[in-house]
C-alpha cells in the first residue's frame, strides 16, 4: 500500500508523536486515569520485521510451551518466568526467601566422642566401617535440608483467539526487558515485562495500537498454602504461609499483591479475579516478600512491604519506572562488549541457533551466552539479598532437583567465577553475606559436632544457613565447603584491593582456618597433616565408599585458605602468632602427587585408574589449576601436565557445570582448540534449553555461569607472579575467532582490559590501571613490564 519512503516517513511522524507522548506521561503518575495515551508501544509497518535482529537479544517466533522455554527476569530478589502466551500469558514468580521450613540447628552432637575411632578406622583402612560411624553419629538431623520453592503463577486470559500474525518474543539482555508482540485482526498487541531493582516490583505494560482493544481476565495460582482474593477493584492480593520440609515447620508468611492500572476501558473484581474490559493500555505492577528478615529472625510484615512497595510505584509514571530501571540495569551490563565475530546464523530464532550449534559456525551465539550469564548475574544476585542459588532465583516447582538450594562443593562457587573477572564485582555482595552468615552457624557445627573452634560448612545450605554434613556420607562428610567460599573473598580482594572490605571479612576467613588448625590430624605413612573424615566429591575410591583422609582437593583448598589469611593478616597488621601457626601447617599438608598413570592423584593413595567411576562429572582435585592457580603451566609444568592427564582420563563428557568446569581448565592449560570444543558441547541443545539455561539437565544455572566465566578465561587470565600482576591476553583463542574484540574485562591487580584481535593475533591490549599496581603482560612467550600509574590507561601493540 506504502512506497517504501512514504513507509519511513510514517516511521519518523510515529517516532516523533511517541516522544511528545513521552514527555507528557513522564510527569504522569500511574494512579492518574488521565494517562490513556498508547505510551510503551514501539510501532510497527506491517511487512517490516518489528525489531532490527539485535546481537543482544534472544527471539522466538511462538510463545514458551515448556518452562525452559519462557524468558527470565529478575531484580536479584524477584523473579519471573514470562511465557509469551496468545491466549493466556503466565508469569511464573519468585521471591529469593520463600523456602520451605523455618530457623533450625541440624549439628549432631555424636561426632565430637565418635572422631577419633572414626579417624582410626580410615587410617586402618576400614572405610566401610568408618562411614557407618560417620553416618550414625556426624550427619545432620534432620539428614536433608530445606528447598527453595515457587510463589505461583499470574495468569492473564485473553480468551481464545483464532488468528495470529508477526508473532515475536523476545529478551533484550541490554535491557533487561522482554517483549511479546503479534497482530491480531489488523491490531499490533505489545507486552513488555521487567522486573526492577529501582522501584522493587515487576512491572507488565499491555499496549495495543488501536484504542479499546486491550481485554483480559486475571488470575492467580498457587502450589503454596495461600488464599487469593482482591482487595479492591483493581488488586489481586495472595496471602499464604510457607510450608513444612524434612519435620521442620513452616515459618514464614508471604504475599504477593498485584495491582492493575487500566488506561481507557473498565475494570472490575469478582472473588479472585479482576477483569480489564476494552481498555487503550495496561499497566501491572507485582511485589511479593515473605515475613524472612534473616536466618534466625521470620517477623517481617510482607504486608506492609509488599503495599508500600504497590503504592509508590503508582505514584511513578511507567517511564519513570523504565527509565530508571534500563538505567540500572546499564550500569552493571553495558561495562562489558563482546565480539567474537559474525555469521548469517544470527538471523535465526535463538532457539534455532542452538538446535543447529553442533553444525554450524555461529560465534555469535557464544557471545550471546557469555552475556546471557552476564545478564543472569545481574538479575539473580544484588546486594542485599540471596545469593544465586542452584536456579538462581527462577524454580517453578516446591520439590526442585536438589532443592534449588546452595551446593558448595563446586555449584554455589561455579555461579561466581564470572563475577569479578566479568566486571560485575559488585553481584558477589550477597555470597560475601551469606558465606558471613554460615561463619556464625558453623560455630555450633565446629563445636558441637567436632568439639573444635572456628566454624565449618559442609557441602550444601539453605536459607536457615544450616552447616552439618547432610545427605549422606558419599555427599556430604565433606568439611572443606566454608574454606572453597572463603577464596572468593581473597579474590575479590585481590581485583578490588578494598581494605575496609578485607578488615570485614578476615575474621571469617581466620575462624576458617581455625577450625582446621584445631581438626588437621596427622596421617601415618608420611607424618602429613590431612583432613579426616572427608570425600573427594562426590568420586568414590576403589577401597569401599568415598570416605578418606586428606583428598587432594581440600589440601589444595586450605593451601590457598592458609596463605590468604597469612597475606591478609600481614595486609591487616595483626594476629602474628596465628600466621606463624598457620605458616607452620601449611607446609605440612599433604602435597599434590603425581600418580602412575601420570595423572594428578585424587587422593592420598594412587587409586584414580580403579575408582569405579573413573569418568566422574567432579574433577575437584583439578580446583589447583582452576579456580585456584596453584597449578599453572609456567611454574609447575610437571604437575600441569598431570591435570592435563587427570582430565584426559575423566573426559569431556559431563552434566552442564562439568562440562563448563572442564572448559576453564582446559583453558587454564591454554588449549585453545580443546576448550572451544568444550564450550560447542556446553552449547548444543542436550546442555542449553531453548531459553539458553544450562541443562544439568534439568536446569542448573551453574553451567550458564562456568560458561561465561570460561569465555573470558579463553580472552584473558591474570595473576599474581612475584609482586607483579600479570595479565595474559588470548590465552586461549581458538581458530573459529579470527578476528575480535573484547572490552571491559577485569584482571587482578585492579586493572579494566580491552582487547582487540586480528587473524588469531593480538593488534592491540589496552590496560586501565584503577590501583596503579605493578603490572606485565604475557604475550607470545614473552614477558613485557608496563608503567602504568594509578588511573592511567595504556595501550600495548605486540
Ligand atoms: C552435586 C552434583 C550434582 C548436582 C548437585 C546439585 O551434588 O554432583 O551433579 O549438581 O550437586
Amino acid at each position: 500500500m506504502f512506497t517504501q519512503s512514504s513507509k519511513w516517513i510514517l516511521v519518523v511522524f510515529a517516532a516523533v508523536l511517541a516522544n511528545i507522548i513521552t514527555c507528557f506521561a513522564a510527569t504522569s503518575p500511574l494512579s492518574q486515569a488521565q494517562l490513556t495515551k498508547n505510551t510503551a508501544f514501539r510501532g510497527q509497518i506491517a511487512g517490516q520485521p518489528l525489531y532490527p535482529q539485535e546481537p543482544l537479544t534472544l527471539w522466538y517466533t511462538k510463545p514458551a510451551a515448556r518452562w525452559v522455554e519462557a524468558l527470565p527476569v529478575g531484580n536479584g530478589r524477584l523473579g519471573a518466568m514470562v511465557f509469551g502466551g496468545i491466549d493466556n500469558e503466565r508469569l511464573q514468580l519468585n521471591e529469593e526467601t520463600l523456602w520451605a521450613g523455618g530457623p533450625y540447628d541440624p549439628a549432631n552432637p555424636g561426632g565430637k566422642k565418635a572422631l577419633p575411632e572414626i579417624q582410626k578406622l580410615i587410617f586402618e583402612g576400614k572405610y566401610r566401617q568408618a562411614s557407618g560411624l560417620v553416618s550414625k553419629t556426624m550427619m545432620a538431623h534432620p539428614l536433608g535440608q530445606l528447598q527453595y520453592q515457587t510463589a505461583g503463577d499470574l495468569l492473564l486470559s485473553f480468551g481464545p483467539i483464532d488468528k495470529v500474525e508477526n508473532y515475536r518474543r523476545d529478551l533484550n539482555l541490554d535491557t533487561a526487558i522482554t517483549s511479546v508482540s503479534y497482530t491480531i485482526g489488523g491490531v499490533v498487541y505489545v507486552r513488555e515485562v521487567f522486573s526492577t531493582p529501582v522501584d522493587q516490583v515487576i512491572v507488565m505494560r499491555l499496549t495495543a495500537d488501536k484504542p479499546g482493544k486491550i481485554s483480559f481476565t486475571a488470575g492467580f495460582t498457587t502450589p503454596q498454602q495461600a488464599q487469593v482474593g482482591c482487595e479492591n477493584p483493581n488488586t489481586l492480593v495472595v496471602r499464604g504461609v510457607n510450608g513444612e520440609s524434612q519435620g521442620i515447620k513452616g515459618a514464614l508468611r508471604f504475599q504477593v499483591r498485584v495491582r492493575i492500572l487500566n488506561q481507557g476501558g473498565n475494570i472490575n473484581s469478582a472473588k479472585d479475579t479482576i477483569s480489564v474490559v476494552n481498555a487503550d493500555s495496561v499497566t501491572i505492577l507485582i511485589a511479593a516478600a515473605t515475613s524472612y528478615k534473616n536466618y534466625a529472625d521470620v517477623s517481617g510484615d510482607p504486608e506492609a512491604i509488599t503495599k508500600k512497595q504497590i503504592e509508590d510505584a503508582t505514584q511513578k509514571s511507567y517511564e519513570a519506572i523504565y527509565n530508571a530501571h534500563i538505567q540500572e540495569h546499564q550500569r552493571l551490563f553495558r561495562r562489558v562488549q563482546l565480539d567474537l565475530g559474525s555469521t548469517d546464523e544470527i538471523n535465526n530464532p535463538t532457539d534455532q541457533r542452538i538446535a543447529n550449534s553442533e553444525h554450524t559456525n555461529d560465534p555469535q551465539l557464544a557471545a550471546l551466552y557469555f552475556q546471557f550469564g552476564r545478564y543472569l548475574l545481574i538479575s539473580c544476585s544484588r546486594a542485599g539479598g540471596q545469593p544465586a542459588n542452584l536456579q538462581g532465583l527462577w524454580n517453578n516447582s516446591m520439590t526442585p532437583p536438589w532443592g534449588s538450594k546452595y551446593t558448595i562443593n563446586i555449584n554455589t562457587e561455579m555461579n561466581y567465577w564470572p563475577a569479578e573477572p566479568t566486571n560485575l564485582s559488585e553481584c558477589t555482595q550477597p555470597l560475601f553475606a551469606m558465606i558471613k552468615d554460615i561463619s556464625k552457624t558453623g560455630v555450633r557445627t565446629a563445636q558441637v559436632t567436632y568439639g573444635a573452634g572456628g566454624w565449618v560448612t559442609h557441602h550444601n545450605t539453605d536459607l536457615w544457613r544450616a552447616t552439618a554434613p547432610i545427605d549422606g556420607v558419599l555427599w556430604g562428610m565433606w568439611p572443606t565447603g566454608g574454606a572453597w567460599l572463603c577464596k572468593h573473598l581473597w579474590d575479590h580482594y585481590e581485583y578490588t584491593f578494598d581494605k575496609e572490605f578485607l578488615k570485614e571479612y578476615y575474621p571469617v576467613m581466620k575462624g576458617a582456618a581455625q577450625f582446621f588448625l584445631d581438626t588437621l590430624v596427622e596421617e601415618p605413612k608420611h607424618k602429613w597433616l590431612v583432613t579426616c573424615p572427608s570425600i573427594s566429591p562426590e568420586n568414590s575410591h576403589p577401597r569401599g565408599g568415598s570416605i578418606c583422609a586428606g583428598p587432594t582437593m581440600d589440601m589444595q583448598i586450605l593451601r590457598d585458605l592458609f596463605s590468604n589469611c597469612i597475606a591478609a593478616s600481614e595486609i591487616l597488621d595483626v594476629d602474628k602468632d596465628f600466621r606463624a601457626q598457620l605458616a607452620t601447617a601449611k607446609k605440612r599438608l599433604a602435597p599434590d602427587q603425581i600418580g602412575a598413570a601420570g595423572q594428578l592423584q585424587e587422593w592420598l593413595e594412587d587409586w584414580d585408574m580403579k575408582a569405579p567411576d573413573i569418568h566422574h562429572r567432579h574433577v575437584s582435585h583439578l580446583y589447583g589449576l582452576y579456580p585456584s592457580s596453584q597449578i599453572n603451566i609456567y611454574d609447575t609444568p610437571d604437575l600441569a601436565n598431570a591435570a592435563r592427564k587427570s582430565l584426559e582420563i575423566r573426559g569431556d563428557e559431563a552434566t552442564g557445570w562439568g562440562i563448563g568446569w572442564r572448559l576453564n581448565l582446559w583453558a587454564r592449560l591454554h588449549d585453545s582448540e580443546h576448550a572451544y570444543k568444550i564450550l560447542r558441547m556446553l552449547l548444543r541443545p542436550s546442555r542449553t534449553y531453548p531459553n539458553m539455561f544450562d541443562a544439568h539437565p534439568p536446569f542448573q544455572i551453574d553451567g550458564n555461569f562456568g560458561g561465561t566465566a570460561g569465555i573470558g578465561e579463553m580472552l584473558l587470565q591474570s595473576r599474581l607472579v612475584g609482586d607483579s600482576w600479570e595479565i595474559e591476553p588470548l590465552a586461549a583463542l581458538p581458530k573459529a575467532w579470527p578476528d575480535g574484540s573484547v572490552k571491559g574485562l577485569c584482571a587482578k591487580g585492579g586493572f579494566v582490559v580491552d582487547i582487540q584481535w586480528q587473524g588469531g593475533k593480538l593488534k592491540t591490549a589496552t590496560i586501565h590501571s584503577t590501583l596503579g599496581k605493578p603490572c606485565q603482560l604475557r604475550y607470545g612467550g614473552t614477558v613485557h613490564k608496563l608503567d602504568i600509574k594509578k588511573a592511567e590507561t595504556l595501550t600495548w601493540k605486540p
